[in-house]
């Protein structure tokens, strides 16, 4: 066995419950799932596809809240515990540099990631067509837009947790306009978080069923001393439509283009009430972890049923020898990405 390790601060207070005997994968859920409801404000039917971090001594998070009208939008929660969250009853309020409104028409599946002193919080929205929104917050009080870094159609963008040779990196997944039946993973850099270039592809769809259709960030990656740690969706397209399933790969810590191990098999597929039943049944979509380099705990936060939010725990050590037990890289997942 190769001793893998995470590299960050401790997390001692992350919420953690052991494996059970009878347990033969190497992810399982926590016993309080689903952690959070449908109906979970006024405005508010399901909250479901969102990011948490640590933030001063409890925990902070953008959670896709999907209103009663149908558009989905980002609102802020707190927590003591990581568990029970307590939401802000309006969305978050977006402004320009100089503090004026600039609202998102619709904003869903946000990331939350810190990189140096600043918090980013990315998402989906329209910009003529399904694109990726950013904005940028120190306090969590004002929430300043920043430029869209792509051009439509882009989803799931996916910020790493520190700069790479001097530069912001970042997942995205070119799409459609629709319900994109096709999606690889590229990652583009930038030195200001204004311009990004450099593109490059970091993998693809592939044969294996449960992620033959579309793939894309789930997760900021999670660094360790054996490469990134990326936890990302894997879509097929079943008699009965899409299931949503989470995979794991470890990209080079350097060149993160290249995919050192891809894991043939998902870690979590929809198997519960919560993930199998809902508005959208069949969806496992992660988004967040929360992760303890002293003990190497990790807490997945995922999307169930476009209708909730789960947790599901795993180990670096345990993960990791999962994927290098079933590793099966793509023939283009060690190449850099060019072309
Ligand atoms: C994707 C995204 C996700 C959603 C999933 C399943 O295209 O829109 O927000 O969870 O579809 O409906």
């Amino acid at each position: 066995m190769t001793r893998i390790k995470m590299i960050g601060n401790p997390l001692p207070n992350m919420p953690w419950q052991e494996k059970t005997a009878d347990c033969t994968a190497p992810v399982w859920r926590f016993s309080e799932n689903p952690i959070i409801r449908r109906n979970p404000l006024p405005e508010v039917a399901r909250i479901f596809n969102s990011a948490v971090m640590p933030y001063e001594d409890g925990f902070i998070g953008v959670f896709r809240g999907e209103q009663r009208d149908g558009m989905p939008h980002i609102y802020l929660g707190r927590s003591k515990d990581a568990v029970n969250w307590q939401f802000d009853s309006e969305k978050i309020p977006f402004t320009t540099e100089n503090g004026e409104p600039l609202m998102p028409i619709y904003a869903y599946d946000p990331r939350l990631v810190k990189v140096e002193d600043t918090y980013y919080i990315m998402w989906c929205q329209d910009f003529y067509g399904a694109a990726i929104g950013m904005a940028k917050t120190t306090d969590f009080k004002t929430f300043t837009r920043i430029e869209n870094p792509f051009l439509p159609y882009n989803r799931n963008a996916v910020l790493f947790p520190r700069k790479i040779n001097g530069n912001f990196v970042m997942l995205s997944r070119p799409c459609d306009n629709g319900h994109t039946a096709f999606g690889d993973i590229f990652l583009s850099e930038s030195k200001d978080m204004e311009f990004w270039g450099r593109h490059r592809h970091v993998m693809g769809r592939s044969d294996n069923w449960w992620e033959s259709l579309k793939i894309g960030g789930g997760a900021a990656p999670i660094e360790t001393d054996k490469g990134w740690l990326m936890l990302y969706h894997g879509v097929v397209n079943t008699c009965n439509g899409y299931v949503y399933s989470i995979g794991a790969a470890i990209l080079d810590i350097n060149e993160s283009s290249r995919v050192l191990h891809r894991c043939k098999n998902y870690i979590l597929a929809p198997e519960e009430w919560y993930e199998e039943r809902g508005f959208v049944p069949n969806v496992c979509f992660p988004c967040a972890t929360l992760h303890d380099p002293e003990t190497g705990r990790i807490a997945i936060y995922y999307g169930c049923a476009d209708s909730y939010v789960g947790i599901a725990f795993t180990t670096v050590q345990e993960l990791y020898d999962y994927i290098l037990a079933h590793d099966m890289p793509q023939s283009d997942d060690r190449e850099i990405g060019i072309r």
